[in-house]
């Protein structure tokens, strides 16, 4: 049952920020219910308002893979506090970070700091249109590139979960020059090139999906993407926003090994705090303002509160860590599948390292169109299941789940044992 104290904040919310929330999906709309609202977190945990425990799989939507509240994390934002939160001119820190993501992600040789995913997605955008002096960009369908107007086009995360993927507000000469093409077929990319000679600026893509639900590049995908860039003067942009330092140090592109011409990153990069990043090619960032005529600008982009966070999350990407993540995800992901089996609930689990998402559907999920095959039903059958068995997972069948350095095998086994009866009262409401 929801906490009383969370029903209590959650009336008041509703009174002065739009749905009681201030990012849609947290607001429970997809699954029923109120939202918990949290009082702390500590490692894999979160407590809401009423003291009610969660292991959590949201992790701040991706942010936390290091736990919630490490120490060595809130101790260096203490005493950078006292130093100073933010100051609006350069700092020695954000030369420390940049110079590190360029040392974690190679294709980066410029960086440019910003405050949010969707800020780092539409300035590469700009920027690739800018070097190209081409004005359209093919997204695919599915995938989500953060709110910005041309991004807003069948748009994955909580656009697709709300089910409008197409928002209200967004003119359409905003959208004309996004291109869609579908996720996995190399043939809708070659039709949309073909259909725009020499105007397509980039092709933008999550390398790994994870905004609608995780869905895997099948094998050769990355690579044919390359090489239509490559043939036709295109740029290829990673939002790597969800898989950077996440997959693997280097992000998909060192897992997959393909070498975009852009890169977007956020969630782990700022530890929590607000950090995103664009960056790639020297000759295209080198256009950028004030080195070049591309503008592109932020107050806090950079701010030396953000920028420790930041260095500090970075340290931690240890190969051990990568090791724990993959084994306790890999373990996570065969209990789901297992549990499913048992209770006779069609269960399609796709996973990567520490990022796994459970259709409930039997349609294999490698694209937008068999992801949303899935029973959103069943799915808030299960993930209510689950909460009541203190476990938090994303509110939403479109989203990726998270596991951290702080999750424990011990927290794997009681996840699984809290999802094998929460199949059964799936099974149970044929959700
Ligand atoms: P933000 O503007 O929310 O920092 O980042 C936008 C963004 C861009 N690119 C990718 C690949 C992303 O996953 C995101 C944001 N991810 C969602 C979770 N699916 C954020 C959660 C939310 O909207 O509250």
């Amino acid at each position: 049952m929801a906490s009383t104290r969370s029903v209590r904040l959650f009336t008041r919310a509703k009174r002065v920020i739009p749905g009681g929330v201030n990012s849609p999906v947290r607001a429970f709309k997809a699954v029923g219910g109120t939202p918990r609202f949290i009082a702390s977190a500590s490692g894999a945990r979160l407590r809401d308002v009423d003291g009610q425990q969660y292991i959590d799989y949201v992790m701040s939507w991706g942010p936390m893979i290091h736990g919630h509240a490490p120490a060595g994390l809130t101790r260096a934002l203490a005493r950078q506090a006292r130093l100073g939160t933010s100051f609006g001119a350069p700092s020695p820190l954000e030369v420390d970070l940049a110079e590190r993501v360029k040392a974690l992600v190679p294709s980066m040789a410029r960086v440019r700091f910003v405050s949010s995913g969707t800020e780092a997605a539409m300035s590469a955008a700009r920027v690739a249109r800018g070097a190209t002096g081409r004005d359209k960009i093919v997204k695919f369908i599915g995938c989500y590139h953060g709110h910005a107007d041309a991004f807003l086009v069948q748009a994955g995360s909580g656009a697709l979960t709300f089910g409008h993927p197409n928002s209200p507000g967004v003119p359409a000469g905003a959208v004309a020059g996004t291109l869609l093409a579908r996720f996995n077929d190399l043939t809708s990319v070659e039709a949309l090139v073909t259909a725009n000679p020499r105007e397509i600026a980039a092709i933008m893509i999550e390398p790994v999906a994870g905004n609608m639900g995780v869905v895997l590049p099948q094998p050769g995908f990355l690579q044919g993407l390359r090489a239509i860039c490559d043939r036709h003067g295109i740029l290829l942009v990673f939002d790597e926003v969800m898989t950077g330092f996440r997959l693997a140090p280097g992000g998909a592109q060192q897992a997959f090994g393909v070498r975009p011409d852009l890169t977007c990153l956020g969630k782990i990069i700022g530890g929590g705090l607000p950090v995103a990043a664009y960056g790639g090619r020297a000759d295209v960032m080198d256009q950028v303002s004030p080195a070049g005529p591309i503008y592109q600008a932020g107050t806090l982009s950079g701010n030396p509160l953000a920028m420790t966070a930041g260095l500090w999350s970075l340290k931690g990407l240890t190969p051990a860590l990568y090791k724990r993540l993959a084994a306790m995800g890999q373990t996570l992901a065969e209990g789901l599948a297992s549990a499913a089996r048992d209770a006779g609930v069609p269960l399609q689990v796709n996973a990567m390292g520490s990022m796994i998402t459970p259709f409930f559907t039997d349609v294999p999920v490698r694209d937008f169109d068999s992801a949303t095959t899935s029973n959103t039903k069943a799915f808030g059958v299960f993930f209510n299941a689950m909460l009541d068995r203190g476990v938090y997972l994303p509110p939403s069948q479109f989203e990726s789940w998270f596991l951290s350095g702080a999750h424990t095998a011990k927290d794997i086994a009681t996840t699984i044992e809290a999802a094998r009866a929460a199949m059964r009262k799936v099974a149970r409401r044929k959700g």
